[in-house]
């Protein structure tokens, strides 16, 4: 249709100077125009120029005034010839927006005395601005005053209208040749491939996208977190064990029985297995004694310490839960300091909300070492914190059952423009190391964070919901470049 219309007008004339005007000529849609004159320019058969026009269009309210006339000739017109309307009357007879424009207008235009009553001031009114209104419809020339007025009063609107000046090109055909886009074996066949056209290889194509996995963005940033671990000397703990035993979670961390993380509203206690298999009798029985009568200069929580309590299997509450066995183990042998980190899955029986869910990542990282203070504790949270462009630090004492002191960190965020909580952390309790057999000057700072807050922040997400779990838009992973931490 139109391809036929283009190929078969340049057979005859040298140029399209304008497609636009070629396409109202032969009543074609210039879209379709415009498609054509790619694909045909696309295979050189005609040679096409982008042609920009400033061009003036109607906005709604202008299209309405060109259809029903200008508010002040609606105005004017509701108004009787003779004698008056009382203002209210002449209200009811139009759209509010019409009357309120009407009004201004013809008062300004003097066609009309604006009182409590309304009369006409001049017989018969011409509808200038509906005329002006329609001939910018038809893309007839208005003048520049004109132009000025209609746009002030927001009825028509600038619009690049682009289109093409076409030539013939140098592949140009009356009729478009059908080129083979394969050599098949029909072809070969019937010989005809000779007289086949066929299309040129588009070298610069670009193939389908190729299809790849992607990393879940809480496992690009677990990774960037695993290398600042990585280059500051710790070593990562196993953490492939989401079932632990109460002695390891709670128990060796020098948390009491009775404290209110240990009951089923915070955490998922097992049905099967219910209780662990085994412990270490002996290492049992120090904690046992700790947690009831102190000893290491500790009073301890005197109260009677179940063992059946502690054989509670759970889904355990924090990954501190495994620093507890990589220290124990650690005490077993000849002292070395150590530097240790995790990173995995730890489970919290709470209410799921905008930044909750029933189980999170938990980062940790612990330093194990002869006369370790307060300061060094800080020091190493400074050192971790810069390298993930968190420099200025504050920090706020706080209190968990196996770290004292405790103290929660916050960041000023630029972005944020406020200080954030970014984690907590403390030295663990002589009641949890001395049990376990490390020297008296043995010291371990330890702190944590989880992974869901730093990658919700770096990625801009809102809603937990969106990061994790089965309503994660799959795009979402896709789409996400890795953002570099560190880099505000
Ligand atoms: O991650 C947390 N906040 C955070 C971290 C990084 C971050 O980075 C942004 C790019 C800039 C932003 C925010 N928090 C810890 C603080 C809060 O979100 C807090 O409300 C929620 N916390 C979780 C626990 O919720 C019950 C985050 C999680 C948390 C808290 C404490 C520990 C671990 C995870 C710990 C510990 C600890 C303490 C002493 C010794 C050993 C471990």
């Amino acid at each position: 249709m139109a391809e036929d219309a283009i190929l078969g007008y340049l057979a005859v004339a040298e140029e399209i100077p304008d497609s636009g005007q070629f396409a109202s000529q032969h009543g074609l849609h210039h879209n379709d125009v415009v498609n054509v004159i790619k694909s045909l320019h696309g295979f050189r058969y005609i040679d096409a120029q982008d042609i920009k026009r400033e061009s003036w269009v109607l906005t709604d309210e202008g299209k309405k005034y060109a259809a029903d006339g200008s508010p002040e000739v609606q105005l004017f017109l509701a108004v009787p010839q003779e004698g008056s309307i009382s203002k209210d009357e002449l209200q009811k007879k139009l759209e509010p927006s019409v009357f309120k424009i009407g009004c201004s207008q013809a008062g300004k235009n003097k066609w009309v005395d604006m009182g409590k009553q309304v009369s006409r001031k001049v017989q018969h009114v011409e509808d200038k601005v509906k005329d002006l209104l329609i001939r910018v419809q038809n893309v007839e020339e208005i003048g520049k005053d004109d132009v000025n007025s209609l746009k002030a009063r927001k009825l028509i609107v600038a619009q690049t209208w682009k289109g093409y000046s076409v030539r013939k090109g140098p592949n140009y055909a009356p009729k478009r040749k059908k080129v083979a886009t394969d050599l098949t074996r029909e072809n070969l066949q019937r010989a005809d491939w000779k007289e086949l056209e066929f299309k040129e290889y588009n070298f610069n194509a670009k193939g389908p996208p190729a299809e790849s996995g992607h990393l879940h963005p809480l496992l690009k940033v677990k990774q960037q977190l695993k290398n600042i671990f990585l280059q500051m000397g710790f070593e990562e703990m196993p953490t492939n064990n989401f079932v632990e035993s109460s002695f390891w979670n709670f128990d060796a961390l020098f948390q009491p029985q009775q404290h209110p993380a240990r009951d089923s509203h915070d955490t998922f206690f097992l049905e099967a297995p219910s209780t662990t298999r085994e412990l270490p009798e002996d290492y049992v029985e120090l904690v046992k004694c700790v947690h009831e009568s102190g000893g290491y200069g500790s009073r301890g929580y005197m109260y009677d310490w179940k063992r059946e309590e502690a054989n509670k299997n759970l889904l355990r509450t924090h990954t501190t839960a495994v620093s507890t066995r990589m220290l124990y183990a650690l005490a077993k042998q000849p002292f070395a300091p150590k530097r240790y980190f995790s990173i995995d899955r730890v489970f919290r029986n709470e209410s799921v909300d905008r930044t909750h869910l029933a189980e999170f990542h938990q980062i940790e990282g612990l330093v194990c070492d002869r006369g370790l203070t307060l300061g060094d504790l800080i020091g190493v949270l400074n050192d971790f914190f810069s390298r993930l462009g968190m420099s200025k630090l504050r920090f706020k004492p706080a209190y968990n059952p196996y770290t004292e002191p405790s103290m929660e960190i916050f960041s000023y965020h630029e972005g944020l423009k406020k200080w954030v909580e970014i984690g907590n952390s403390g030295m663990f309790r002589p009641e949890m190391l001395l049990p376990m057999g490390f020297p008296e000057d043995v010291r371990v700072i330890a702190w944590g964070l989880s992974l869901e807050r730093p990658t919700m922040i770096l990625y801009g997400i809102d809603n937990i919901r969106d990061l994790f779990g089965h309503k994660v838009d799959l795009s979402l992973i896709k789409r996400n470049p890795i953002c570099r931490l560190g880099i505000n």
